[in-house]
């Protein structure tokens, strides 16, 4: 019946719609038109319905041969106190790791506060010592770790300078890049409790000769805000370098058409500001945005091009794109149970790469938001396969 038909429509008007290879498909009824029972892995010359022909678009048609899907495994990390649980303690929104001289570097959000969060529609009531988001009132501490599991936590690496210096109210969202020999954590700068108007906040950098400090203020607002009207126009957030095509392509995200009278019909997007100097100037580039859906930034080198996880909002949330330019990116697979805030290692992150290796794992953050007065969060471990050095069953196996 379906041979059948496929010729009635082919002969009659109604194959305006049809692709022309199924006209001409259609015309020869000599030849096999059926889907085989084992998944081609090219693309096969006949026709096909639109979800199969996107298959062919993937990486891989088989989700087990796609380089760039995987399944994620958390593991709980060793090291760090959280008061028990009460909320008074956060971390969250970790740096990548690196490693220097055998030993593992993170940076994170740190709150150490009276109180835990009292939510960011009440940020009118805060005080100096009240936060409003688990983000509010922070400092960026710094951990090391041999193994990437057990982690010692070493102490403040970029403290809230004084009022009314940017960042007085909360410094976080860090992420760390390694340049010529020098070490950039480039992070969020509040100066208002986030949540009174809005997440609003600019990015800025401090640097330093080695990973232990000290850490040198280098500038604030390095990712220019977007001018009124524009997507961008008053937040930059989770700032995230690599190293691609001898320049720092940092990417950042910005959530847009989020008012106080209109908070619910937010986006997010992200964008990409290049420099060769890490203290800028950082340049716009002119498609932004690149990333239609992610709440955090995730990117890693990968082949001769650039790899991201869009995780959380938008239409495209829990994918991994890729794309060869690291500006158009593609939806490479769809994935679940991912992790959040992901910053994965990889040893080729800042080395200018034209060959990615891809990452197998990394840090990522839980929320405990469902506990009412008691908010706060954690970091965990993820591991994952999306190497090309690598094949673990583990992460491909979708099956049972
Ligand atoms: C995060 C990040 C940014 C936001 C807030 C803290 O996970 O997207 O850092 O400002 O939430």
């Amino acid at each position: 019946a379906w041979m059948g038909l496929l010729l009635i429509c082919g002969a009659s008007s109604c194959s305006q719609k049809a692709s022309p290879k199924l006209t001409s498909q259609a015309a020869d009824a000599s030849v096999a038109k059926v889907f085989p029972h084992k998944m081609p892995t090219e693309k096969p010359d006949f026709p096909m319905s639109a979800a199969m022909e996107r298959m062919f678009d993937y990486p891989a048609p088989r989700v087990h041969d796609n380089e760039l899907f995987s399944q994620f495994k958390y593991t709980r990390l060793e090291g760090f106190d959280y008061h028990g649980g009460d909320g008074t303690v956060s971390r969250r929104d970790p740096s990548r790791p690196i490693l220097v001289n055998g030993t593992y570097y993170i940076w994170y959000t740190k709150r150490d506060t009276k109180v835990p969060p009292i939510g960011w529609d009440k940020a009118a009531e805060v005080t100096d010592e009240i936060p409003s988001t688990d983000w509010d009132l922070c400092d960026i501490w710094y951990a090391t770790s041999k193994d990437g599991i057990t982690w010692a936590e070493q102490g403040v690496a970029v403290a809230r300078p004084p009022k009314p210096s940017p960042g007085w109210r909360s410094v976080c969202t860090p992420d760390i890049l390694v340049w010529k020999g020098k070490y950039y954590l480039y992070y969020q700068a509040f100066n208002e409790p986030s949540g009174l108007k809005g997440d609003w906040c600019p990015v800025s950098v401090s640097y330093a000769d080695s990973p232990n400090g000290p850490w040198t203020h280098g500038g604030d607002e390095v990712i220019p805000f977007g001018k009124k009207g524009e997507w961008d126009q008053d937040a930059t957030h989770d700032p995230f370098p690599i190293v691609y095509k001898g320049k720092i392509y940092l990417y950042y995200k910005a959530a847009y058409n989020k008012w106080p009278d209109d908070r619910k019909h937010y986006a997010v997007a992200h964008g990409l500001v290049t420099a060769t100097d890490p203290l800028g100037p950082f340049t716009k580039h002119p498609l932004n945005p690149v990333l239609n859906s992610g709440h955090e930034t995730t990117y890693f080198p990968f082949k001769g091009g650039v790899a991201a996880l869009a995780i959380k909002d938008g239409n495209e949330r829990e994918t991994i794109q890729y794309s060869e330019d690291g500006v158009n990116f593609h939806i490479a697979s769809v994935v679940s149970l991912t992790p959040t805030a992901a910053a994965p290692y990889a040893a080729d992150m800042f080395t200018n790469t034209s060959d990615g290796r891809g990452i197998t794992w990394g840090l990522c953050h839980f929320v405990n938001a469902g506990a009412p007065k008691k908010g706060y969060s954690i970091i965990a471990r993820f591991d994952c396969d999306l190497s090309l050095d690598n094949n673990d069953p583990r992460f491909k196996d979708t099956g049972v």
